[in-house]
């Protein structure tokens, strides 16, 4: 006993006094947290919530609306709350049009809402104060619950409740890159949530989990595996798995999809070709689909990644995309199914510009796909760079659905390991105006599809998810999924308030916590632009992982597979030529655009060196070199760094410590790999330049072949 009390006596000092911190926390509640409430805030939620009144007979859907209460309420105040048929004062009602037909005769505007939408509001029922949730179905009724709670947990005033909310993009979707042998294509969360081994016998409780975090965003569809298929995924012990899954996801209104592999049937040895013009290659995937819907009857449909780096495709049969798409359309019409065939391509035998493969390919193509079809098309035009421009597909196929394609999971951004909001950089591509139909164009209109008036609209997202205890690998990367689905809703949201929203349910309400960590959030991503890709540099990563700088890569068999092809520095000057001297990338955008981009003057900053080969004495807007202004934003980049620790060790006393303790030694890293970068680049530009440094700035501390020595084998989530 004694020796037990000397062992924990020097802990009590530094045990937690804050109320909130009775509980470890590690993480995994995202940000679904619910903790105890005290005094107003008590007060307040109890008496919006004195009963719940819900339909009779409640289904899958209902009943999971109905335990997230029990949970929530049950977490915040400390008892759960009374289950009433009656309405009474104080309660909280869920109904559909079904569940109370008296709903129709309230004047509410229940047909705006759709079959996903629903209605939050503070009225009056049977003279009785009370709370609706309503919506005109189930999973709409699931939505508003999760509304209706985060309001709570975002301290607003339940009392005024007033809202109406219907999401503007049909297929709100994660992409995952798991493989199945459980590891993770760029995933940087420790192994695939899917336990494939152990399906359809074991069903993991972290797929119910899985499924609230996504319903509380309304993101509503899934693709379970890596875009890089295996053929195994279309055979029967594979299918069985899938549809176990599936079961979970279902009450949550979220499908499956499968990413599928083009040349699986010739590989499964049951076909000689895969030729997407040949009947018995139809056939074949006809009964394939058939066999699917038979144990998943509301699957999705396929993701495909065709003729790209390497896999298989139509053109192996000089088939063209659409020739493949409709292929697969065909099997899976008949069942309701979607293609979402991925516009991420580039060939080994094209010399053309990388960044004007796709458009090549595909621009073509408009209003030969079937219309059970997307184009799932990446946000920008090369892949996931910290920043980008807006890919020039968007706009530019009237009559193809386009789904956008971002990237949750960090693989150029510093893994989980940095922290970079991409709620910023989602709403920078999403409001860039396309100019198709004028000013006002917005990447946003083209997805939503109001646009061009399209039927399907879509928006994935490459998940961080993985079986980490923070599931996206790090506390902040679940700021990356939350702004994600939450603007898969809405497009047109702000990223700061979901950052905001975020930050009060992971963290604390407190409003000092809510600003600093928003703050942080809302700082984080231009700092990692500035230490690894200023002044629209791209893809200068290191090979195969892309962790740490490797701007002198040079070797590689693809031309596009060297950072060099992509900066083109040299004692001359730097940057990739995309206008009519050189590539003419830029024609693949509107008019107005394409002016704009032809001058450097007129082409903004943060894209120069995408769209231009500049001379290191360019003058810039700063009055500075284009060198000078390299390394001042590479230096601003490292002092931004070094300023999210500070922001963030500020906060000690009013976070949990495990967290905030394991944030914190991230952030450590976090500025000394922005040192690494910013060393390793001018460094190596420096070598190539021949330039001094500017006066006032540190040369880098190593030589450029020093940081060319370093070698990361094992570096995690590779391709
Ligand atoms: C690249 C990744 C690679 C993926 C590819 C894709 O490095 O692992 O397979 O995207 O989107 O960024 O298909």
């Amino acid at each position: 006993m004694t020796t037990i009390y000397k062992v924990l006596a020097p802990l009590s000092l530094v045990l937690p006094l804050h109320p909130a911190w009775g509980m470890e926390e590690d993480g995994y509640d995202l940000w679904l947290r619910y903790r105890a409430l005290g005094g107003a805030a008590k007060t307040h939620v109890a008496a919006r919530a004195k009963s719940i009144v819900h339909p009779a007979d409640p289904s899958l859907t209902t009943q999971a609306a109905i335990a997230e209460l029990h949970r929530g309420l049950t977490g915040m105040l400390g008892a759960s709350p009374k289950l009433a048929r009656k309405i009474d004062d104080g309660a909280l009602v869920l109904a559909t049009p079904a569940s109370m037909p008296k709903l129709k005769t309230l004047g509410l505007p229940l047909a705006s809402l759709g079959g996903e939408g629903y209605l939050l509001r503070a009225m009056k029922i049977d003279g009785k104060k009370v709370t609706l949730v309503a919506a005109n179905t189930d999973i709409g009724l699931l939505y508003g619950t999760y509304a209706w709670l985060r309001a709570a947990l975002t301290r607003r005033d339940l009392g005024k409740l007033d809202e109406v909310s219907v999401p503007k993009v049909q297929l709100r979707m994660l992409n995952h890159w798991d493989n199945l042998d459980r590891t993770v294509e760029r995933g940087y969360a420790g192994e695939s949530i899917w336990d494939w081994w152990a399906l359809p016998d074991v069903k993991d409780a972290r797929y119910v989990d899985y499924a609230r975090a996504n319903a509380s965003l309304g993101i509503n569809a899934a693709s379970l595996n890596n875009v890089n298929s295996k053929k195994e995924i279309l055979t029967a012990p594979w299918i069985a798995k899938a549809a176990a899954v599936a079961d979970v996801l279902r009450p949550y209104g979220i499908k499956v999809y499968l990413s599928v592999r083009w040349s699986a049937p010739v590989e499964l040895e049951e076909l000689q070709t895969a030729d997407p013009l040949d009947a018995k290659v139809g056939a074949w995937w006809k009964k394939k689909a058939d066999e699917i819907y038979a144990a998943i009857p509301d699957f999705g449909g396929f993701v495909v990644k065709a003729n790209s780096e390497g896999q298989p495709g139509p053109h192996d049969y000089q088939r063209t995309h659409a020739d493949g798409a409709n292929m697969l359309a065909e099997a899976l019409a008949p069942h309701g199914g979607l293609v979402l065939w991925r516009a991420f391509v580039y060939s080994q035998h094209n010399t053309e510009d990388r960044a004007k493969q796709a458009y090549s390919d595909f621009i073509p193509l408009d209003g030969k796909f079937l219309p059970n079809v997307l184009v799932q098309v990446k946000n920008g035009p090369i892949d996931f760079q910290p920043r980008e421009p807006f890919h020039p597909m968007f706009g530019a196929m009237p009559k193809t659905p386009l789904l956008i394609e971002f990237q949750i999971t960090k693989e150029y951004l510093g893994f989980a390991t940095h922290i970079a909001y991409l709620g910023d950089m989602y709403e920078e591509v999403l409001e860039a105006d396309t100019y198709r139909k004028g000013p006002g164009s917005t990447v946003a209109k083209v997805i939503d599809g109001r646009l061009h008036g399209n039927a399907l609209t879509g928006m994935s997202g490459v998940a961080n998810i993985g079986s980490s205890r923070t599931w996206s690998g790090s506390h902040f990367d679940q700021a990356n999924w939350y702004a994600f689905g939450r603007l898969a809703w809405d497009p047109e949201a702000s990223a700061k308030d979901f950052a905001k929203e975020w930050a009060a349910q992971t963290f604390s309400s407190d409003p000092k916590v809510v600003n600093a960590v928003t703050d942080i959030l809302m700082r984080s991503r231009e700092a990692v632009v500035d230490y690894m890709t200023p002044l629209g540099l791209h893809h200068i990563m290191d090979t195969g992982h892309h962790h740490g700088p490797g701007p002198w890569v040079s070797t590689l068999k693809r031309p596009e597979w060297n950072p060099t092809y992509y900066h083109q520095a040299g004692r001359d000057g730097i940057g990739f030529d995309r206008t009519k001297t050189g590539s003419n990338a830029i024609a693949q955008y509107a008019p107005e655009l394409e002016r704009a981009l032809s001058d450097p003057r007129t082409t903004p900053e943060k894209f120069l060196l995408w769209f231009h080969r500049l001379p290191w004495d360019y003058k810039m807007r700063s009055g500075r070199t284009l060198w000078a202004e390299m390394v001042h934003r590479y230096d601003a980049g490292v002092a931004a760094a070094a300023d999210l620790r500070k922001r963030w060790s500020r906060l000690k006393p009013v976070i949990d410590p495990r967290r905030h303790e394991e944030v914190a030694a991230l952030l450590v890293v976090q500025e000394q790999e922005a040192k690494w970068w910013r060393d390793a680049c001018i460094a190596y530009f420096q070598s190539v330049s021949g330039l001094k440094m500017p006066a006032g700035t540190k040369a880098p501390p190593l030589s450029v072949d020093e940081y060319r020595k370093k070698h990361f084998p094992y570096a995690p989530g590779r391709g």
